[in-house]
């Protein structure tokens, strides 16, 4: 590939990557954009925090290849070694069966503690604010436990939802509802965030789920924690950088990358066709091993 050298000196190190509210799968995913904005970067850790994948509306008939594409470039990452945590979300929720699941540097999980130059890190989706969000302050008290419990509620309320004939409780119906009550539950998510993250000692939270991202000291009468979002790829295109230790809000600049363009001829060619989350995980396994496989060849 002509790329390679000049791309490579070029490359921006990163040593925690954060994205979330990728969507692929959907229309409004920007897959193209996020390729671009990948393909500039080398990170050590990887962190994809929820809805990266979207199963809810995933559909047979939309998958582009520059959403596999997507997947192919962080699958290419865990074959090289770079460190990639999945974090479940609403949208991918079928995962979460899969926690704790390891293969290669690849592990996925609900929840994710880190230790970031001696600042305790904590990662997480966040949708399991949803149903519980004017209750959930009390489950700050709970403490590290606390999390796993909204889990719980969470699948238990939805699952009940279903059954009686409803829909999953989703955060976009409230943001439809209007402006001002979307703006009194974004502030009461980050609100609530920060609450159970200083009553549990952490020193950052980090957070995705509301498509908004934000990096901002949150102070309460208990003290204060970094909230951090990383926004999504629908609409704000942004992503979370930490390097040598300090954190920073990417804002995609289509101007940045005017000469760059996506080849897709390396891309598979057959459109997937895949009935449920659950193949899509199995097809995406594959791919993996395949990857790995070519690795383990080539470097004999
Ligand atoms: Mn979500």
């Amino acid at each position: 590939m002509p790329e390679n050298e000049e791309l490579k000196k070029r490359k921006r190190r990163v040593d925690v990557l954060v994205i979330s509210d990728v969507h692929l799968g959907t229309y409004g995913c920007h897959a193209k954009e996020l390729l671009k904005y990948l393909k500039s970067i080398k990170p050590k850790t990887v962190i994809l925090n929820g809805d990266i994948i979207d199963m809810w509306q995933f559909s047979k008939r939309y998958w582009p290849k520059s959403h596999m594409m997507v997947i192919h470039h962080i699958i290419k990452w865990v074959s090289k070694g770079v460190k990639v945590h999945y974090i479940t979300g609403n949208h991918d929720e079928m995962l979460r069966k899969f926690a704790g699941f390891k293969m290669g540097s690849l592990e996925i999980s609900n929840k994710l503690l880190l230790d970031l130059n001696d600042q305790k890190t904590w990662i997480f989706h966040g949708d399991v604010f949803d149903v519980t969000m004017e209750h959930s302050r009390w489950l700050a008290k709970l403490g590290a436990h606390g999390y796993d419990l909204l889990i719980l509620i969470n699948a238990a309320v939805n699952w009940f939802s279903v059954k009686v004939g409803g829909e999953k409780l989703s955060l976009s119906k409230n943001i439809k509802n209007g402006v001002k009550s979307a703006v009194k539950f974004i502030n009461q998510f980050e609100q609530t965030a920060a609450d159970i993250a200083i009553e549990n000692g952490y020193e950052t939270v980090i957070c995705g789920h509301i498509h908004q991202p934000e990096m901002r000291t949150i102070s309460t009468p208990k003290g204060q924690v970094q909230y951090l979002n990383s926004g999504d790829w629908i609409e704000n295109l942004s992503a979370l950088e930490y390097h040598k230790g300090t954190w920073r809000l990417y804002h995609y600049q289509e101007a940045d990358f005017q000469d760059e363009s996506i080849d897709e001829t390396h891309a598979e060619d057959e459109l997937l066709a895949m009935k449920d989350g659950k193949d899509l995980f199995q097809s995406i396994l594959g791919e993996f091993q395949r990857e790995s496989n070519y690795v383990i060849k080539s470097s004999k």
